[in-house]
């Protein structure tokens, strides 16, 4: 049985309720993360813890730990369930309180569960991606920063709607300028010329930790690097393409509606990347 902690217990999952006045329930109020576990080490730890806060202060959610407590909590509930390879939800709800938007009256809620996380099939991890744009744009970030990893999610799940209904796995989503932003659960990178490029933390974006990591992979490896604004052209004129997440890693895009991307194959420098990825997630 999984073992899921809520508010400094960890109790068996059938017994881990929360009220259905939750705040996070009723308006999608509440912040969260979805971290790994490679080889029962919680990966990249550290900064989703960072992210979390930096998330919860946004939305002026107080969580009722500090973050060093909430690593501990997020240790301890890896370690009860004896993990070695999965995937953490860590949920901070705005709380139950009153009907009304007013969070005034709510006490958070802090749940972390550990569980698995399903993969795209292994062949796409070789053959890549096929995506399409959603006519749906980001959040505009003067409404809802795309950074604040909150749990209203329906902007992104309306667009991986759009993808699935056109035969898609993922969608692309441009901003309020026309501009790439990022995919559903995604981060989004392209090379061209032997330059690696990805949208920067402005086009409206949430900044992903893997899409961190792949920058540093980029970096050691010596691989030029640039954070540069984008449009649909230059992804369908991009010799490779790739998308970074927690869930997804690292894998290949090889057509974007409808027009195919350099080879139609995973890219020599995607392939580098996503095997340094491996390398580092792995041993
Ligand atoms: N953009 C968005 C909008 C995301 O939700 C990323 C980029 C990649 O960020 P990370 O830090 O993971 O490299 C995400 C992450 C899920 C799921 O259940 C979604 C994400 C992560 C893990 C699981 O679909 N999104």
């Amino acid at each position: 049985m999984i073992r899921v902690y809520l508010n400094g217990k960890l109790v068996d999952r059938d017994q881990a309720t929360v009220s259905v006045y939750d705040h996070g329930l009723l308006y999608g109020d509440g912040v969260f993360e979805g971290i790994r576990i490679y080889n029962s080490k919680v990966f990249r730890h550290q900064e989703h813890i960072e992210r979390l806060y930096e998330s919860a202060k946004h939305i002026q959610l107080e969580i009722p730990l500090s973050p060093a407590e909430m690593i501990q909590a997020v240790e301890d509930t890896v370690k009860a369930n004896n993990k070695v390879d999965g995937y953490i939800r860590l949920v901070v709800t705005r709380g139950p309180g009153n009907l009304g938007l007013d969070p005034r009256s709510c006490r958070p809620n802090v749940i972390v569960i550990v569980d698995d996380i399903s993969l795209y099939p292994k062949e796409l991890y070789e053959n890549g991606l096929k995506i399409v744009t959603a006519s749906l744009i980001r959040n505009h970030p003067n409404a809802l920063n795309p950074r604040i990893k909150s749990l209203n999610y329906l902007n992104n799940i309306l667009a991986k709607i759009e993808g699935i209904r056109a035969g898609c796995l993922e969608a692309l989503m441009l901003n309020h300028k026309g501009e790439v932003a990022e995919c559903t659960g995604d981060n989004v990178f392209i090379v061209k010329k032997g330059v690696l490029k990805t949208p920067p933390a402005d086009a409206g974006i949430l900044e992903g930790v893997t899409r961190n990591l792949v920058m540093e992979l980029a970096t050691k490896a010596k691989i030029p690097l640039l954070e540069t604004t984008m449009t649909r052209h230059d992804i369908y004129s991009a010799d490779e393409c790739f998308l970074t997440g927690t869930a997804a890693e690292v894998i290949a895009v090889t057509d974007c509606d409808g027009r195919t991307i350099g080879s139609g194959k995973q890219g020599p420098i995607t392939k580098q990347l996503r095997e340094a990825f491996v390398k580092l997630t792995r041993e």
